[in-house]
Protein backbone atom coordinates (compact mmCIF):
# COMPACT_ATOMS: atom_id res chain seq x y z
CA UNK A 1 0.00 0.00 0.00
CA UNK A 2 1.66 3.26 -1.17
CA UNK A 3 -0.21 6.60 -1.35
CA UNK A 4 -0.29 9.82 -3.45
CA UNK A 5 0.18 12.84 -1.35
CA UNK A 6 -0.86 15.76 -2.56
CA UNK A 7 1.07 18.82 -1.32
CA UNK A 8 0.42 22.59 -1.95
CA UNK A 9 2.77 24.95 -1.51
CA UNK A 10 2.39 28.88 -2.06
CA UNK A 11 5.50 30.27 -2.50
CA UNK A 12 5.12 34.28 -0.42
CA UNK A 13 6.99 36.53 1.61
CA UNK A 14 7.32 37.42 5.47
CA UNK A 15 9.14 38.94 8.22
CA UNK A 16 11.25 36.77 11.45
CA UNK A 17 12.73 38.66 14.63
CA UNK A 18 15.87 37.23 15.13
CA UNK A 19 16.91 37.47 19.03
CA UNK A 20 19.97 39.77 19.19
CA UNK A 21 21.22 38.50 22.66
CA UNK A 22 21.55 35.90 25.09
CA UNK A 23 17.88 35.83 26.63
CA UNK A 24 15.45 36.04 23.62
CA UNK A 25 13.73 38.93 25.74
CA UNK A 26 15.99 41.82 24.24
CA UNK A 27 14.50 43.90 21.28
CA UNK A 28 14.71 41.55 18.29
CA UNK A 29 15.96 42.10 14.60
CA UNK A 30 13.28 42.24 12.00
CA UNK A 31 14.18 40.40 8.68
CA UNK A 32 12.43 40.45 5.75
CA UNK A 33 12.23 36.89 4.35
CA UNK A 34 10.67 34.77 1.40
CA UNK A 35 9.15 31.24 1.67
CA UNK A 36 7.03 28.79 0.73
CA UNK A 37 3.84 28.41 3.21
CA UNK A 38 1.02 25.62 2.85
CA UNK A 39 1.28 22.26 3.79
CA UNK A 40 0.00 18.34 2.81
CA UNK A 41 -3.50 18.94 1.38
CA UNK A 42 -4.77 15.83 0.28
CA UNK A 43 -3.97 12.20 0.43
CA UNK A 44 -4.96 9.39 -1.54
CA UNK A 45 -4.28 5.83 -0.78
CA UNK A 46 -3.23 3.30 -3.48
CA UNK A 47 -4.28 -0.39 -2.75
CA UNK A 48 -1.73 -3.05 -4.61
CA UNK A 49 -3.13 -4.32 -7.76
CA UNK A 50 -3.33 -0.26 -7.86
CA UNK A 51 -6.53 0.34 -7.05
CA UNK A 52 -7.21 4.04 -5.79
CA UNK A 53 -8.53 4.80 -2.95
CA UNK A 54 -10.36 8.42 -2.61
CA UNK A 55 -8.69 11.57 -1.98
CA UNK A 56 -8.78 12.63 1.52
CA UNK A 57 -8.42 16.12 1.97
CA UNK A 58 -6.79 16.85 5.43
CA UNK A 59 -6.21 20.39 5.24
CA UNK A 60 -8.88 22.63 3.53
CA UNK A 61 -7.72 25.96 3.78
CA UNK A 62 -4.75 24.46 1.36
CA UNK A 63 -7.32 24.46 -1.52
CA UNK A 64 -6.22 26.14 -4.14
CA UNK A 65 -9.47 26.99 -6.08
CA UNK A 66 -10.65 29.52 -3.21
CA UNK A 67 -8.97 32.68 -3.58
CA UNK A 68 -9.44 34.10 -0.27
CA UNK A 69 -7.57 30.58 1.22
CA UNK A 70 -4.52 32.76 -1.00
CA UNK A 71 -5.32 36.06 0.37
CA UNK A 72 -4.66 34.56 3.99
CA UNK A 73 -1.48 33.06 3.42
CA UNK A 74 0.35 36.03 1.50
CA UNK A 75 3.19 37.63 3.32
CA UNK A 76 2.91 34.75 6.11
CA UNK A 77 6.19 33.08 5.04
CA UNK A 78 8.77 31.99 8.01
CA UNK A 79 11.69 29.68 7.82
CA UNK A 80 11.89 27.09 7.05
CA UNK A 81 9.22 26.47 5.02
CA UNK A 82 6.73 23.09 5.27
CA UNK A 83 8.40 19.24 6.12
CA UNK A 84 7.56 17.23 3.54
CA UNK A 85 7.57 13.51 4.92
CA UNK A 86 6.87 10.19 3.00
CA UNK A 87 8.12 6.67 1.95
CA UNK A 88 9.37 5.29 -0.22
CA UNK A 89 6.99 4.20 -3.02
CA UNK A 90 5.00 6.91 -2.27
CA UNK A 91 3.65 9.45 -5.16
CA UNK A 92 4.56 12.89 -4.32
CA UNK A 93 2.78 16.07 -6.18
CA UNK A 94 4.11 19.41 -5.10
CA UNK A 95 1.58 21.99 -6.64
CA UNK A 96 2.73 25.46 -6.75
CA UNK A 97 1.09 28.45 -6.55
CA UNK A 98 3.34 31.87 -6.48
CA UNK A 99 1.55 34.22 -4.33
CA UNK A 100 4.52 37.24 -4.88
CA UNK A 101 6.17 39.44 -3.25
CA UNK A 102 3.69 42.10 -2.08
CA UNK A 103 5.40 43.25 0.93
CA UNK A 104 8.09 45.50 -1.20
CA UNK A 105 7.03 48.69 -2.77
CA UNK A 106 6.55 47.96 -5.52
CA UNK A 107 5.82 44.29 -5.25
CA UNK A 108 8.10 41.85 -6.91
CA UNK A 109 6.74 39.82 -8.86
CA UNK A 110 9.62 36.98 -9.15
CA UNK A 111 9.14 33.32 -10.76
CA UNK A 112 9.88 30.42 -8.21
CA UNK A 113 10.11 27.12 -8.59
CA UNK A 114 10.57 23.82 -6.69
CA UNK A 115 13.70 21.86 -7.02
CA UNK A 116 13.81 18.45 -5.18
CA UNK A 117 17.52 18.30 -3.61
CA UNK A 118 18.72 14.77 -4.03
CA UNK A 119 15.66 13.97 -5.69
CA UNK A 120 16.46 11.94 -9.27
CA UNK A 121 13.32 13.87 -11.58
CA UNK A 122 13.25 14.71 -15.03
CA UNK A 123 14.50 17.55 -16.13
CA UNK A 124 11.53 18.99 -17.07
CA UNK A 125 10.38 19.14 -13.43
CA UNK A 126 13.95 19.90 -11.70
CA UNK A 127 12.97 23.54 -11.05
CA UNK A 128 15.78 24.92 -12.42
CA UNK A 129 15.20 28.10 -14.76
CA UNK A 130 17.69 27.02 -17.27
CA UNK A 131 15.71 23.67 -18.38
CA UNK A 132 13.13 23.99 -16.82
CA UNK A 133 10.24 26.84 -15.60
CA UNK A 134 8.91 28.97 -12.81
CA UNK A 135 5.53 29.52 -11.98
CA UNK A 136 4.16 33.39 -12.42
CA UNK A 137 2.64 35.26 -10.15
CA UNK A 138 -1.30 34.71 -9.18
CA UNK A 139 -2.54 38.29 -8.39
CA UNK A 140 -5.04 39.02 -4.81
CA UNK A 141 -8.06 38.03 -5.32
CA UNK A 142 -7.60 36.16 -8.41
CA UNK A 143 -7.78 31.79 -8.95
CA UNK A 144 -4.51 30.31 -8.69
CA UNK A 145 -2.34 30.03 -11.41
CA UNK A 146 -0.81 26.53 -10.61
CA UNK A 147 2.16 24.15 -11.81
CA UNK A 148 2.60 20.61 -10.32
CA UNK A 149 6.04 18.73 -9.64
CA UNK A 150 5.74 15.07 -9.24
CA UNK A 151 8.46 12.93 -7.28
CA UNK A 152 8.71 9.40 -6.55
CA UNK A 153 11.66 8.73 -4.59
CA UNK A 154 13.77 5.25 -5.28
CA UNK A 155 15.22 5.24 -1.85
CA UNK A 156 15.14 6.62 1.83
CA UNK A 157 16.81 9.32 2.98
CA UNK A 158 17.53 12.91 3.98
CA UNK A 159 16.37 14.85 1.26
CA UNK A 160 15.51 18.81 0.93
CA UNK A 161 13.91 21.04 -1.59
CA UNK A 162 14.43 24.80 -2.14
CA UNK A 163 13.46 27.25 -4.97
CA UNK A 164 16.05 27.41 -7.70
CA UNK A 165 14.63 30.74 -9.82
CA UNK A 166 17.99 32.79 -9.11
CA UNK A 167 18.80 30.55 -6.65
CA UNK A 168 21.71 32.73 -5.04
CA UNK A 169 18.88 35.32 -3.74
CA UNK A 170 16.24 33.13 -3.45
CA UNK A 171 17.46 30.54 -1.43
CA UNK A 172 19.27 32.77 0.86
CA UNK A 173 16.03 34.24 1.30
CA UNK A 174 14.56 31.60 2.96
CA UNK A 175 12.82 29.74 0.40
CA UNK A 176 13.57 26.11 1.62
CA UNK A 177 12.43 22.98 3.46
CA UNK A 178 13.04 19.36 4.79
CA UNK A 179 12.04 16.33 2.65
CA UNK A 180 12.03 13.39 4.54
CA UNK A 181 11.74 9.75 2.72
CA UNK A 182 11.27 6.59 5.44
CA UNK A 183 11.46 3.23 4.29
CA UNK A 184 8.14 1.39 3.69
CA UNK A 185 7.20 -1.78 4.84
CA UNK A 186 7.42 -3.46 1.95
CA UNK A 187 11.18 -1.73 1.41
CA UNK A 188 12.24 -3.29 4.45
CA UNK A 189 10.48 -6.32 3.80
CA UNK A 190 12.79 -6.77 0.49
CA UNK A 191 16.12 -6.39 2.85
CA UNK A 192 14.63 -9.36 5.33
CA UNK A 193 13.21 -6.52 8.00
CA UNK A 194 9.67 -7.82 9.06
CA UNK A 195 6.94 -7.31 11.50
CA UNK A 196 5.47 -11.01 13.04
CA UNK A 197 1.69 -9.92 12.11
CA UNK A 198 0.53 -12.72 14.71
CA UNK A 199 3.49 -11.36 17.65
CA UNK A 200 4.07 -7.74 16.69
CA UNK A 201 8.07 -8.46 17.05
CA UNK A 202 10.41 -7.64 14.94
CA UNK A 203 12.84 -10.03 13.00
CA UNK A 204 15.57 -9.55 10.54
CA UNK A 205 16.12 -12.89 7.96
CA UNK A 206 13.93 -14.63 10.63
CA UNK A 207 15.90 -13.61 13.60
CA UNK A 208 14.02 -11.79 17.28
CA UNK A 209 15.35 -8.45 17.02
CA UNK A 210 14.14 -8.02 20.68
CA UNK A 211 16.10 -4.38 20.58
CA UNK A 212 13.72 -2.93 18.46
CA UNK A 213 10.11 -2.16 20.55
CA UNK A 214 6.87 -4.00 19.46
CA UNK A 215 5.72 -0.20 19.07
CA UNK A 216 8.10 0.23 16.47
CA UNK A 217 6.80 0.92 12.69
CA UNK A 218 8.74 1.72 9.48
CA UNK A 219 9.29 4.87 10.36
CA UNK A 220 11.59 4.49 13.18
CA UNK A 221 14.20 3.25 10.69
CA UNK A 222 16.17 5.43 8.21
CA UNK A 223 17.64 3.05 5.89
CA UNK A 224 16.17 -0.32 4.84
CA UNK A 225 19.05 -1.11 7.55
CA UNK A 226 18.07 -3.04 10.86
CA UNK A 227 20.75 -0.98 12.04
CA UNK A 228 19.10 1.97 10.85
CA UNK A 229 16.71 1.58 13.76
CA UNK A 230 16.10 4.62 15.81
CA UNK A 231 13.50 5.85 18.55
CA UNK A 232 13.17 9.16 17.61
CA UNK A 233 14.59 11.47 14.06
CA UNK A 234 15.03 15.29 14.36
CA UNK A 235 15.78 17.05 11.17
CA UNK A 236 18.45 19.90 11.47
CA UNK A 237 18.32 22.49 8.54
CA UNK A 238 21.40 24.32 9.10
CA UNK A 239 20.77 28.42 7.22
CA UNK A 240 22.92 31.33 7.67
CA UNK A 241 21.31 35.32 6.79
CA UNK A 242 23.00 38.27 5.77
CA UNK A 243 20.82 41.06 7.42
CA UNK A 244 22.00 43.66 4.77
CA UNK A 245 21.30 41.30 2.00
CA UNK A 246 17.90 40.81 2.93
CA UNK A 247 17.57 44.80 3.94
CA UNK A 248 18.46 45.23 0.63
CA UNK A 249 16.03 42.87 -1.07
CA UNK A 250 13.33 44.68 0.63
CA UNK A 251 14.52 48.33 -0.28
CA UNK A 252 15.09 47.11 -4.01
CA UNK A 253 18.47 47.69 -3.98
CA UNK A 254 21.57 46.43 -5.30
CA UNK A 255 23.67 43.66 -3.37
CA UNK A 256 26.42 41.82 -4.74
CA UNK A 257 26.35 38.17 -3.65
CA UNK A 258 29.92 38.04 -3.67
CA UNK A 259 30.31 40.34 -0.60
CA UNK A 260 27.82 37.71 1.17
CA UNK A 261 29.10 38.50 5.42
CA UNK A 262 26.64 36.15 7.50
CA UNK A 263 25.54 37.52 10.78
CA UNK A 264 23.10 35.26 12.02
CA UNK A 265 22.91 31.51 11.87
CA UNK A 266 20.31 29.56 12.26
CA UNK A 267 18.95 25.56 12.91
CA UNK A 268 14.92 24.88 12.06
CA UNK A 269 15.22 29.13 10.74
CA UNK A 270 15.65 30.29 14.46
CA UNK A 271 18.64 30.96 16.77
CA UNK A 272 19.65 30.58 20.03
CA UNK A 273 17.89 30.90 22.33
CA UNK A 274 14.65 30.35 20.13
CA UNK A 275 15.92 26.73 19.04
CA UNK A 276 14.51 26.10 22.26
CA UNK A 277 11.38 26.72 21.78
CA UNK A 278 8.57 24.42 20.37
CA UNK A 279 7.07 25.16 17.13
CA UNK A 280 4.02 26.36 17.43
CA UNK A 281 4.51 29.12 19.80
CA UNK A 282 1.47 30.52 22.19
CA UNK A 283 0.21 33.59 20.91
CA UNK A 284 1.32 35.24 24.30
CA UNK A 285 4.50 34.53 24.04
CA UNK A 286 5.15 35.75 19.96
CA UNK A 287 6.42 38.31 19.00
CA UNK A 288 8.77 38.60 22.27
CA UNK A 289 10.09 35.09 22.13
CA UNK A 290 9.68 34.90 18.60
CA UNK A 291 7.81 33.16 15.56
CA UNK A 292 6.49 29.58 15.29
CA UNK A 293 7.90 27.85 12.36
CA UNK A 294 6.18 24.70 10.63
CA UNK A 295 5.88 21.47 12.42
CA UNK A 296 8.35 18.82 12.87
CA UNK A 297 11.08 21.11 13.37
CA UNK A 298 12.23 20.82 16.98
CA UNK A 299 15.64 21.85 18.11
CA UNK A 300 15.22 20.78 21.48
CA UNK A 301 15.83 17.31 21.50
CA UNK A 302 14.75 15.30 24.10
CA UNK A 303 16.06 11.30 25.06
CA UNK A 304 16.54 9.00 27.68
CA UNK A 305 19.16 6.88 28.72
CA UNK A 306 19.27 3.56 29.39
CA UNK A 307 18.04 2.05 32.56
CA UNK A 308 19.64 -1.32 33.37
CA UNK A 309 17.41 -2.10 36.01
CA UNK A 310 14.91 -2.68 33.84
CA UNK A 311 16.45 -3.94 30.85
CA UNK A 312 15.38 -0.86 28.74
CA UNK A 313 17.99 0.06 26.11
CA UNK A 314 19.55 4.00 25.85
CA UNK A 315 17.41 5.74 23.17
CA UNK A 316 18.42 5.57 20.06
CA UNK A 317 18.16 9.06 17.62
CA UNK A 318 18.75 10.08 14.95
CA UNK A 319 20.27 13.73 13.55
CA UNK A 320 19.52 14.56 10.38
CA UNK A 321 21.39 17.08 9.50
CA UNK A 322 21.65 19.19 6.08
CA UNK A 323 23.11 22.41 5.18
CA UNK A 324 21.53 24.60 2.98
CA UNK A 325 23.56 27.57 4.44
CA UNK A 326 26.40 29.39 2.26
CA UNK A 327 29.19 28.29 4.39
CA UNK A 328 30.21 24.66 5.76
CA UNK A 329 29.08 23.63 8.90
CA UNK A 330 31.15 21.75 11.35
CA UNK A 331 27.91 20.59 13.79
CA UNK A 332 29.47 19.19 17.09
CA UNK A 333 27.77 17.31 19.88
CA UNK A 334 28.98 17.31 22.99
CA UNK A 335 28.20 13.95 25.30
CA UNK A 336 28.22 10.98 22.81
CA UNK A 337 30.07 9.97 19.66
CA UNK A 338 27.09 9.78 16.62
CA UNK A 339 27.46 7.15 14.09
CA UNK A 340 27.28 8.38 10.42
CA UNK A 341 24.48 5.99 8.90
CA UNK A 342 23.69 8.09 6.01
CA UNK A 343 24.91 10.99 3.42
CA UNK A 344 23.08 12.67 0.66
CA UNK A 345 20.38 9.88 1.54
CA UNK A 346 22.86 6.96 0.74
CA UNK A 347 23.29 4.54 3.62
CA UNK A 348 26.50 3.38 4.88
CA UNK A 349 27.19 0.85 6.67
CA UNK A 350 30.70 0.87 7.22
CA UNK A 351 29.82 2.05 11.02
CA UNK A 352 32.07 5.09 10.80
CA UNK A 353 31.85 7.11 13.91
CA UNK A 354 32.14 10.65 15.00
CA UNK A 355 31.99 13.35 17.39
CA UNK A 356 32.09 16.58 14.53
CA UNK A 357 30.11 16.41 11.16
CA UNK A 358 31.37 18.81 8.87
CA UNK A 359 28.60 19.85 6.50
CA UNK A 360 28.96 21.08 3.38
CA UNK A 361 26.55 23.27 1.88
CA UNK A 362 24.19 21.17 -0.10
CA UNK A 363 25.14 17.75 2.22
CA UNK A 364 23.04 16.22 4.12
CA UNK A 365 24.00 13.38 7.05
CA UNK A 366 22.43 10.77 9.04
CA UNK A 367 24.00 10.32 12.54
CA UNK A 368 22.66 8.19 14.61
CA UNK A 369 23.71 7.97 18.16
CA UNK A 370 23.33 6.01 21.51
CA UNK A 371 21.86 8.23 24.81
CA UNK A 372 23.87 5.72 27.16
CA UNK A 373 23.96 6.16 30.66
CA UNK A 374 27.27 7.78 31.64
CA UNK A 375 26.22 7.67 35.79
CA UNK A 376 28.76 5.37 36.60
CA UNK A 377 31.09 6.99 35.55
CA UNK A 378 30.40 10.70 36.78
CA UNK A 379 28.33 10.11 39.31
CA UNK A 380 30.86 9.36 42.48
CA UNK A 381 32.78 12.47 41.45
CA UNK A 382 30.02 14.97 41.16
CA UNK A 383 28.28 14.24 43.98
CA UNK A 384 30.59 12.22 46.44
CA UNK A 385 34.13 13.28 45.14
CA UNK A 386 36.77 11.03 44.06
CA UNK A 387 40.92 10.71 44.22
CA UNK A 388 40.92 13.12 47.68
CA UNK A 389 38.33 15.81 45.63
CA UNK A 390 35.70 17.52 47.31
CA UNK A 391 32.43 16.86 45.64
CA UNK A 392 32.03 19.29 42.16
CA UNK A 393 28.84 20.79 44.41
CA UNK A 394 31.18 21.41 46.85
CA UNK A 395 34.12 22.84 45.22
CA UNK A 396 31.51 25.21 43.36
CA UNK A 397 30.08 26.44 46.46
CA UNK A 398 33.85 26.87 47.78
CA UNK A 399 34.92 29.09 44.87
CA UNK A 400 31.70 31.18 44.56
CA UNK A 401 32.12 31.99 48.22
CA UNK A 402 36.66 32.68 47.74
CA UNK A 403 35.58 35.05 44.75
CA UNK A 404 32.84 36.82 46.44
CA UNK A 405 35.54 37.12 49.50
CA UNK A 406 38.41 38.35 46.88
CA UNK A 407 36.04 40.50 44.99
CA UNK A 408 35.95 38.36 41.72
CA UNK A 409 32.86 36.96 41.79
CA UNK A 410 30.70 37.46 38.75
CA UNK A 411 27.06 36.67 39.06
CA UNK A 412 24.99 35.09 36.20
CA UNK A 413 23.57 37.81 34.10
CA UNK A 414 20.38 39.16 35.38
CA UNK A 415 17.54 36.38 35.78
CA UNK A 416 19.90 34.14 34.09
CA UNK A 417 19.18 31.37 36.73
CA UNK A 418 15.05 31.06 35.68
CA UNK A 419 15.52 32.25 31.95
CA UNK A 420 16.92 28.51 30.04
CA UNK A 421 15.09 27.12 32.15
CA UNK A 422 11.90 28.81 31.78
CA UNK A 423 12.15 28.67 28.20
CA UNK A 424 12.94 25.23 28.78
CA UNK A 425 9.96 24.03 31.02
CA UNK A 426 7.52 26.56 30.37
CA UNK A 427 7.38 26.32 26.54
CA UNK A 428 9.82 24.00 25.68
CA UNK A 429 7.44 21.34 27.23
CA UNK A 430 4.68 23.55 26.46
CA UNK A 431 3.77 22.59 30.25
CA UNK A 432 3.14 26.55 31.54
CA UNK A 433 4.40 27.91 34.95
CA UNK A 434 6.92 25.64 36.63
CA UNK A 435 6.72 26.54 40.02
CA UNK A 436 9.42 25.85 42.91
CA UNK A 437 10.15 23.52 44.39
CA UNK A 438 10.71 21.73 41.09
CA UNK A 439 12.59 23.98 39.63
CA UNK A 440 15.99 23.91 37.91
CA UNK A 441 18.63 25.16 36.13
CA UNK A 442 20.07 23.93 32.72
CA UNK A 443 23.44 24.07 34.42
CA UNK A 444 22.69 22.55 37.69
CA UNK A 445 22.94 19.01 38.60
CA UNK A 446 19.69 17.91 37.98
CA UNK A 447 16.83 19.24 41.13
CA UNK A 448 18.10 22.17 43.27
CA UNK A 449 16.37 20.54 46.28
CA UNK A 450 16.76 17.12 46.16
CA UNK A 451 20.41 16.08 45.81
CA UNK A 452 22.14 13.92 44.27
CA UNK A 453 20.14 13.30 40.69
CA UNK A 454 21.74 13.48 37.58
CA UNK A 455 19.11 13.92 35.57
CA UNK A 456 18.18 15.83 33.13
CA UNK A 457 21.88 16.25 31.65
CA UNK A 458 21.98 18.77 28.89
CA UNK A 459 24.31 18.01 26.56
CA UNK A 460 24.73 21.03 23.97
CA UNK A 461 25.40 20.46 19.67
CA UNK A 462 26.59 23.36 17.86
CA UNK A 463 28.70 25.17 15.16
CA UNK A 464 32.08 25.16 15.83
CA UNK A 465 32.92 27.90 14.41
CA UNK A 466 31.84 29.49 17.07
CA UNK A 467 31.60 33.31 16.48
CA UNK A 468 28.20 31.25 14.79
CA UNK A 469 27.32 30.73 17.80
CA UNK A 470 26.26 34.42 18.58
CA UNK A 471 23.59 36.88 17.10
CA UNK A 472 25.69 39.01 15.26
CA UNK A 473 28.56 38.61 17.27
CA UNK A 474 27.15 38.42 20.77
CA UNK A 475 27.03 34.92 22.39
CA UNK A 476 25.02 32.68 22.80
CA UNK A 477 22.63 32.30 19.76
CA UNK A 478 23.17 31.13 16.39
CA UNK A 479 23.14 27.52 15.76
CA UNK A 480 23.00 26.05 19.33
CA UNK A 481 20.99 23.49 20.55
CA UNK A 482 20.15 21.33 24.21
CA UNK A 483 19.68 17.84 24.17
CA UNK A 484 17.93 17.34 26.91
CA UNK A 485 18.42 13.68 28.53
CA UNK A 486 16.02 12.17 30.54
CA UNK A 487 16.29 9.06 32.98
CA UNK A 488 13.73 6.71 31.78
CA UNK A 489 10.40 6.78 33.65
CA UNK A 490 11.09 10.69 34.11
CA UNK A 491 8.68 12.85 33.19
CA UNK A 492 9.69 16.72 33.98
CA UNK A 493 6.29 17.27 31.23
CA UNK A 494 4.40 16.54 34.35
CA UNK A 495 3.87 19.10 36.50
CA UNK A 496 4.63 18.43 39.36
CA UNK A 497 7.40 16.34 37.61
CA UNK A 498 7.66 12.10 38.14
CA UNK A 499 11.40 11.61 39.45
CA UNK A 500 11.82 8.06 39.40
CA UNK A 501 14.83 8.45 39.18
CA UNK A 502 16.61 7.25 42.58
CA UNK A 503 19.16 9.44 44.11
CA UNK A 504 22.89 8.48 43.48
CA UNK A 505 24.06 7.02 47.31
CA UNK A 506 27.99 7.54 47.59
CA UNK A 507 30.08 4.91 48.68
CU1 LIG B 1 12.00 31.76 -5.81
Amino acid sequence: MSKRLFYNLFATDGFINLPTGPTGTEPRRRIYVFGFVGGLFKVQTICFGGHEGPAMVVNPQFDTTVPANLDALRGTAVIPSPRIDMEVGDELYITLTNLGLYLTTPPILDLHSVHIHGGHVATQVDGVPETSWGVPVTPPGMPAITVTYYFKPEKPGTYFYHCHQEASEHVQMGMYGALIVYPSMQSLAKAGIVKDPSTGRWLCKGRPQPQIPISATNRNFAYNDINSFFNSDWVLLFSDIDSTWHDAVFAQTDFNPVNYKPDYWLVNGRAFPDTLLPTTLPASLAPDFGYSIPDGYESYVRVSTGNPATRRPPDKFLLRMINISYQPVPFHVHGWHGMIIGKDANPRTAGEMNFTTLVGSGESYDILYSADDKRSIYADYIFCGKAGFPSLKQQIAQATEQSIAAGTFIPPFPGATDLWSNIILQTGLGQGTFIPPYNWVPWNYGSSTADNFMFPQFYLAHNHDDYKVTNNGVYPGGQLILIETDFPGCNYKKTPPIITERPHICP
